[in-house]
């Protein structure tokens, strides 16, 4: 898993309207109704959590250390969607204290392998990768009208393009599956839904519909898409070549960390 830096989020919350306004314009839905939709949860049950919990965000210093900015940015998604939130004082064990004794229903806490969002009365955590992936295909079906029956090109067999896969098999796209490393695509091997390509050109060229959740950056030219590309790329750094995103922004959605957050959260209630 790629490791943000700070400035991948550095003005995350003051941006984070703008961002919701360019996510309605590309998907023509905001980011609660992408959530709901990923999460299955009706806007009403989003909409009446909000009065209820409260959320805490917790940052953790193990491995690399603190991410400059990171949990602010958790937070300032949180607050976005209408959530009371707060950062603890405290870092690690004594933060997830803190957090409790404030009665906190959901804590947000990342280390350098794992970011969940654990919800204490109900004893079960969400997992930042599955919630991304989610998000991602909710984003790239609004884009698309729907996905039913669409070919949909996944790039990444790891953990949030596996995710990705089982969402749209869920939403009855035909996925193909490509993976630089083939043997992760031995699991897909009897799966009737899922079709693995074996040639990365040809595939970018064939699919209109695109889920690149690879960390690899650089590697799709502007002369290597469908012509109607349409993209959603939860991957970091983004796969597109600067000038391929700059041709198509308007049917690419990709972010540090806001989808996935926002899903989090609805995932959690
Ligand atoms: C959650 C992001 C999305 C992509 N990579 C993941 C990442 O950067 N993980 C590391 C997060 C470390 C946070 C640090 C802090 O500030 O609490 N422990």
């Amino acid at each position: 898993m790629t490791r943000l830096t700070t400035s991948d989020i550095h003005n995350l919350g003051s941006e984070i309207a703008n961002y919701n306004s360019d996510l309605i314009k590309k998907t023509g839905s905001d980011m609660r109704t992408l959530v709901c939709f990923a999460s299955g949860i009706s806007a009403e049950r989003f909409a009446e959590a909000s009065r209820d919990y409260a959320v805490a965000v917790v940052p953790i210093t193990s491995g690399q250390g603190l991410i400059g900015s990171f949990a602010e940015s958790v937070q300032s998604i949180i607050e976005f969607l209408g959530y009371t939130s707060f950062v603890t004082e405290h870092t690690d064990v004594a933060g997830i204290a803190e957090a409790v004794e404030r009665k906190a229903h959901l804590i947000f806490m990342a280390d350098d392998d794992r970011f969940i969002v654990f919800n204490v009365g109900q004893g079960f955590y969400v997992d930042n990768a599955q919630a991304t992936a989610r998000g991602y295909v909710a984003a790239l079906a609004h884009m698309a009208r729907g996905l039913s029956g669409e070919d949909v090109l996944v790039l990444g067999a790891g953990p949030v393009g596996q995710g990705a896969i089982s969402f749209l098999k869920e939403l009855g796209a035909q996925v193909k599956v490509f993976d630089i490393k083939q043997e992760k695509l031995a699991r897909y091997q009897n799966d009737s839904q899922v079709f693995t390509e074996l040639s990365l050109a040809e595939a970018l060229r064939k699919y209109k519909y695109i889920l690149d959740a690879t960390p690899a950056t650089d590697f799709i030219g502007l002369n290597d898409l469908h012509p109607e590309a349409v993209v959603a790329a939860p991957g970091i750094p983004l796969g597109l070549t600067a000038e391929a995103f700059a041709r198509n922004k308007d049917r690419i959605v990709h972010d540090p960390l806001q989808l996935g957050v926002a899903t989090m959260l609805a995932m959690a209630l």
